[in-house]
C-alpha cells in the first residue's frame, strides 16, 4: 500500500520515539499496563472549504474510562525513515546517501547502517540490539478505532539519538519493513491531548510545510497550540511533510463529549489531516487512539498558484486557479507549442476525487485553435476556453479514483508559439546588422565626399 509517510498505527507509522534523556523505560514487551481505558468515537464530522483554505470540524466522545489531565510525552523527530527488510536473516539499512542526512553525527552524509530483524519488537541496528517503540501486543482495537500503548525506547547511533518505531516481517511473503525516527527526542505534553498533523507531498526534507492551521477552537472557545513540529518523512522514494500541533483538551470524563474546530490555510494543494489522541494514565506510557471516523480527513485548498514561463528573455506568468498542488516549474516547449506541469492530487482509496484547473495562458506565448489538453496519457475531451483579449482561460476537470497522493502531468498544446530564436534566426539577424551597418556606414562616407 502507498501509505507511506502517515501516522497509523495499524499501517506504516510515522511517529518516532526517542528518548532524549537517560531515563529509558526498559521494554516491557506486551506486558500491557492494566488500567482501564478512555474509548472515543466520532459523533460529527464537518468539512467546509473556502477559497484559501478549509474549517473542519470533529464532535468526539469519551465512552471509556475518565482520561484525568496529566502528563504524556510524546516522540517529535527531524526525519522519518523507513526501509523494507528481506533475505535471511531479514535485513535493510539506513542510508545517509539517500536522505541525505548525517545520521550519526561524523560530518559525512555517506553511512550506511545495517538494520537487522530479530522480532517484531527488536532489531539488531549497527549490530546493537535496539527495542522497537511499538509491539504487535500493545495494538488494540475496538468497535470505533484502534489505541496503540508506546514504550519510550530509543537508541544511538555516533552522536545522535533515533528511535525505531517499529518493526515486522511476514514470513510468508518474505518481506518485511522498519521504519526509524531520526534524530528525535521526548518532550511532555498536557495530557490528555489532540495531535493535528497536515500531511502533503514533497521533494526533500528543505520542503517547508505549505497550510498551518491559523485558529482552534475547543468547544467553542479559542485555543493556541502548545506545541507546534515540522517533520520530513521517507519511504519508497516519495517525502512527505507534516506540519503537526498539539492542544490540550483538559480532563475528559466518561461520556464527555468535545468539539474542536480548525481553520487550515495555505496554498491550494491535497493535504490529508491526521487527529490523534494521546493520554498517559502514568506518565510512563503513551496511548494513542485513532478513531476510524477521522483517522484520515482527505482535503483540498482551493486557491492560485502563481507561476510562470521564462523564454528567451521574457517572463510569461502563468496563473493556475486550482485545488490541486501544481508544480512551481512550469514547462514550455515552444517547438511543440505545448506548456506542461505536474499536479499532485489525494483519493481515497476506491473513492473518486474531483479536482479543477483554471488557467491563465498570455496569448503573447501560446495560442490556439485548437487547444489540447491532457492529463497523464489521457486527452481531456471537455473544456472551457474564454479569453479577455491578451489571456486565455482554460478550466478543465479530471476526477482520480487510483488512492493516496497521485502525480500526473497536465500538458496543453495549442496551435502557435512564441518562436525559439534558433542559431539561423541569430544568423539572419547578424547578417541584416552588418548589411545595414555597411550600407550606412557607405552612405556616411559617400556624404563626406
Ligand atoms: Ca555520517
Amino acid at each position: 500500500m502507498g501509505k507511506s509517510f502517515h501516522f497509523s498505527v495499524y499501517a506504516v507509522t510515522l511517529f518516532c520515539v526517542v528518548l532524549g534523556l537517560s531515563t529509558v523505560v526498559d521494554p516491557s514487551f506486551g506486558d500491557i499496563p492494566t488500567t482501564e481505558v478512555p474509548l472515543f468515537r466520532i459523533l460529527n464530522k464537518e468539512i467546509v472549504s473556502f477559497v484559501g483554505g478549509v474549517n473542519i470540524t470533529l464532535t468526539f466522545h469519551n465512552y471509556g474510562y475518565s482520561a484525568a489531565s496529566g502528563t504524556v510525552w510524546l516522540p517529535w523527530g527531524k526525519v522519518w525513515y523507513g526501509t523494507t527488510l528481506s533475505g535471511d536473516p531479514p535485513r535493510g539499512n539506513i542510508s545517509e546517501a539517500v536522505l541525505p542526512f548525517d545520521v550519526n553525527g561524523d560530518g559525512d552524509t555517506s553511512d550506511i547502517f545495517t538494520v537487522e530483524y530479530v522480532d517484531n519488537k527488536t532489531a539488531l541496528v549497527d549490530g546493537a540490539t535496539v527495542y522497537a517503540m511499538q509491539i504487535p501486543e500493545q495494538i488494540i482495537f475496538y468497535d470505533d478505532g484502534v489505541y496503540a500503548v508506546y514504550e519510550k525506547n530509543n537508541f544511538t547511533l555516533g552522536l545522535k539519538t533515533h528511535v525505531l518505531v517499529r518493526i515486522r516481517y511476514e514470513p510468508a511473503q518474505g518481506s518485511g519493513y522498519a521504519s526509524f525516527c531520526l534524530e528525535s527526542f521526548f518532550r511532555n505534553h498536557p495530557s490528555p491531548n489532540i495531535q493535528f498533523a497536515i500531511e502533503h507531498t514533497g521533494e526533500s526534507m528543505s520542503n517547508p510545510p505549505t497550510a498551518e492551521i491559523t485558529y482552534m477552537e475547543l468547544n467553542g472557545i479559542s485555543i493556541p497550540f502548545e506545541f507546534n513540529w515540522v517533520q520530513h518523512g521517507l519511504f519508497d522514494s516519495q517525502w512527505g511533510v507534516q506540519n503537526e500541533y498539539v492542544y490540550p483538551l483538559g480532563s475528559l470524563g466518561n461520556g464527555a463529549a468535545f468539539t474542536v474546530k480548525l481553520t487550515i490555510t495555505g496554498d491550494p494543494g491535497a493535504y490529508i489531516l491526521w487527529p490523534i489522541i494521546n493520554w498517559s494514565p502514568d506518565g510512563l506510557h503513551r496511548y494513542l487512539f485513532e478513531v476510524f471516523e477521522a483517522d484520515c480527513i482527505p482535503f483540498a485548498i482551493t486557491g492560485t498558484a502563481h507561476t510562470e514561463v521564462n523564454f528567451e528573455g521574457e517572463t510569461y506568468p502563468i496563473d493556475v486557479f486550482t485545488n490541486s498542488t501544481v508544480s512551481p516549474a512550469i514547462a514550455f516547449n515552444s517547438t511543440a507549442k505545448e506548456i506542461s506541469f505536474d499536479a499532485i492530487v489525494y483519493s481515497d482509496y476506491g473513492k473518486q476525487a474531483t479536482y479543477f484547473w483554471n488557467i491563465s495562458i498570455p496569448q503573447t506565448l501560446l495560442t490556439d485553435n485548437p487547444w489540447t489538453i491532457t492529463i497523464g496519457n489521457e486527452t481531456i475531451p471537455f473544456f472551457i476556453s474564454t479569453t479577455n483579449g491578451t489571456h486565455t482561460f482554460l478550466y478543465f476537470t479530471y476526477t482520480y479514483d487510483q488512492g493516496w497522493f497521485t502525480t500526473r502531468k497536465i500538458s496543453i498544446k495549442g496551435t502557435w508559439a512564441v518562436p525559439e530564436i534558433t542559431p539561423n534566426v541569430l544568423l539572419l539577424f547578424l547578417i541584416i546588422t552588418t548589411l545595414l551597418a555597411s550600407t550606412l556606414h557607405r552612405r556616411k562616407q559617400h556624404n563626406l565626399k
